[in-house]
């Protein structure tokens, strides 16, 4: 095997052997071949599109099957036969109806478009089609960062098809950047513009999930979360997918069960439309990381909705239920909606009811919910602290967690900074800072939460925000840091979208991605000014001074 999509990678190269994360050799050959699956597919979906054959039920298939092969979703091998088996039977009718529709197949067509095998020979196959099929190591690495920006594109717009939102263009890009990643007469020159297009479209589809999230359960506003617990048998939810947890609060109403936020769930406290249900108890625990421990001492039924999984524990094994794209050997998984009827939870809440209660492992209250209609509602307070020098630069540490001990550093890096300064933060980054209690500047938190990594572009109208209400030509000339902790392949589609937004100087850690090139680096470098982290303490002052003074840059102009 060879994976290095993620940043927990082996040695910051690869996982040749099993993953960091506890992907099997198998498992990441059956990803690897449903990725080339979806490529094949994709070719022939873009020749659908050019004779108007557009068909949602291909636009989904690929969406979900690269959402499935994100890290830490799912580990099932049978999940991946079934999806490439499924894979190569579309195909074939979409090559049909591009042929009945008068349409012609190129000759020699990519191997991605015509390969078949029954599930015997998915291994051999496998084999031949990975990342390391690529030769040249800048198309590689070019390759694999669109494939990666496209699966966060999935992930992003499967939360938004969920919830009935969905956009044409958005499946469009998603399929010709897939087949592009298969044409060898496409050079450095011309992938890396289909990089930075990446971005625009990252950008699109984070902004219909935020229409469809904020139009399904109102704007997210200012509220604390309880992190106690009561003394009834809980649902610990995890994952990013609010129609579940919705689906799950209805249909636990009386029966004596409550229900736990986890990871990155906590933000759904943060929307009005949980807040009517009165066993919406509140956050258990921290990131995804943290699970094995925060799991076994819940004592109830947990619920992954979306990533990140890890391999379970049998401490809590039997507990545990899955859904969606999430997936793993021996775990109990709950079937997808028919005809849009709800999910069925009855076996969940029964098995929650003859749990223990929670152990308690924390007590207190967190304050989030500011997300880009929060915060703008707050604008005159934020915009006086900045003219006054109450508060001399934000830091955007957006992104996700993860389990290496160099992640420490986002304590160190929030702790050491000067008492002037506020974090914007989305994902399950915060996790790293969110409790330390930093205080407030004027009444304004120091840690504004804005919600999930799916919710990072809040952090983006923010931004906009501010440049238009103090007049600014140029985004980066806000009292704006980024200090961006990545570990999947959602944060490579965040990344390139504040790319597409002309930010610069984008500092990424705890490590660079294995699958950049040093060529693509110093693209990168050169152009975006992107660069890796240090230490906390000298990181703080070079923000602090690199940027300029906070004051000058904040000669701004209201409008
Ligand atoms: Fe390794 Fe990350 Fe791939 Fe898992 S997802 S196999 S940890 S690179
Ligand atoms: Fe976290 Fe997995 Fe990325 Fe959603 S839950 S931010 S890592």
């Amino acid at each position: 095997m060879f994976c290095y999509q993620c940043e927990e990678t082996t040695q910051g190269t690869g996982c040749t052997v099993k993953g960091i994360c506890g992907k099997p050799e198998d498992v990441a050959g059956l990803q690897d071949l449903l990725i080339y699956t979806l490529k094949g597919i994709a070719i022939h979906a873009t020749q659908a599109r050019s004779l108007h054959l557009e068909r949602r039920d291909v636009d989904e298939f690929i969406m979900e099957g690269l959402f499935s092969t994100i890290t830490n979703a799912n580990f099932d091998s049978s999940c991946f036969v079934t999806r490439i088996e499924d894979g190569l039977l579309l195909r074939e009718a979409l090559r049909a109806s591009i042929i009945t529709a008068g349409g012609t197949i190129p000759a020699g067509p990519n191997d991605a478009a015509t390969w078949t095998s029954p599930a015997s020979g998915f291994e051999q196959k496998a084999a031949l089609v990975g990342v390391l099929a690529t030769q040249d190591e800048d198309i590689r690495s070019l390759r694999e960062l669109l494939t990666y920006g496209v699966k966060g594109i999935a992930a992003y717009a499967e939360h938004a098809y969920t919830l009935d939102y969905q956009e044409n263009g958005v499946f469009a890009f998603i399929e010709r950047a897939l087949s592009a990643t298969l044409d060898d007469t496409l050079t450095v020159g011309d992938l890396v513009p289909l990089v930075l297009e990446a971005g625009k479209f990252g950008v699109d589809v984070m902004a219909l999930l935020d229409k469809a999230n904020t139009t399904s359960y109102g704007n997210p506003e200012l509220t604390t979360v309880n992190l106690g617990v009561r003394d009834k048998p809980g649902i610990l939810v995890s994952g990013h997918d609010l129609k579940d947890l919705e689906e799950l609060l209805v249909q636990t109403q009386g029966t004596g069960v409550d229900v736990y936020t986890h990871g990155e769930m906590l933000p759904a406290h943060y929307y009005p439309a949980f807040k009517k249900f009165d066993n919406f108890v509140g956050n258990y625990g921290n990131a995804w990381h943290r699970q094995a421990s925060e799991f076994r001492s819940f004592n109830g039924v947990v619920f992954l909705t979306t990533n990140c999984l890890v391999p379970p524990k049998d401490s809590y094994k039997q507990r545990l239920y899955t859904t969606g794209v999430v997936g793993f050997e021996g775990v109990k998984h709950i079937a997808d909606r028919v005809d849009g009827r709800p999910k069925d939870f009855s076996a969940l809440i029964k098995h929650a009811l003859t749990c223990p209660a929670p152990r308690e492992i924390e007590t207190g209250e967190l304050i989030g919910g500011f997300a880009h209609h929060q915060v703008i509602a707050l604008a005159d307070k934020v915009v006086d602290a900045v003219q006054t020098g109450a508060i001399k630069r934000f830091f955007v540490m957006a992104g996700c967690d993860g389990r290496v001990k160099t992640r420490s550093y986002y304590t160190d890096f929030a702790q050491a900074l000067p008492e002037d300064t506020v974090i914007l933060t989305a994902g399950c980054a915060k996790y790293r800072y969110n409790k330390l209690g930093l205080g407030d500047i004027g009444g304004i938190p120091r840690v504004l939460d804005a919600g999930q990594c799916n919710d990072s572009y809040s952090l983006v109208v923010i931004a906009l925000k501010l440049k238009e209400v103090f007049g600014l030509e140029d985004i980066n000339d806000l009292p704006i840091s980024y200090n961006i902790a990545w570990y999947e392949q959602k944060a490579v589609i965040v990344l390139l979208a504040l790319l597409h937004l002309g930010i610069k100087d984008i500092h990424l850690g705890p490590a660079l991605p294995a699958f950049l090139s040093p060529n693509v680096v110093t693209v990168l470098m050169d152009n975006f000014g992107i660069a890796g982290i240090t230490n906390a303490q000298d990181d703080v002052e070079m923000f602090m001074a690199s940027n300029g003074d906070a004051d000058a840059d904040a000669e701004l102009i209201v409008a």
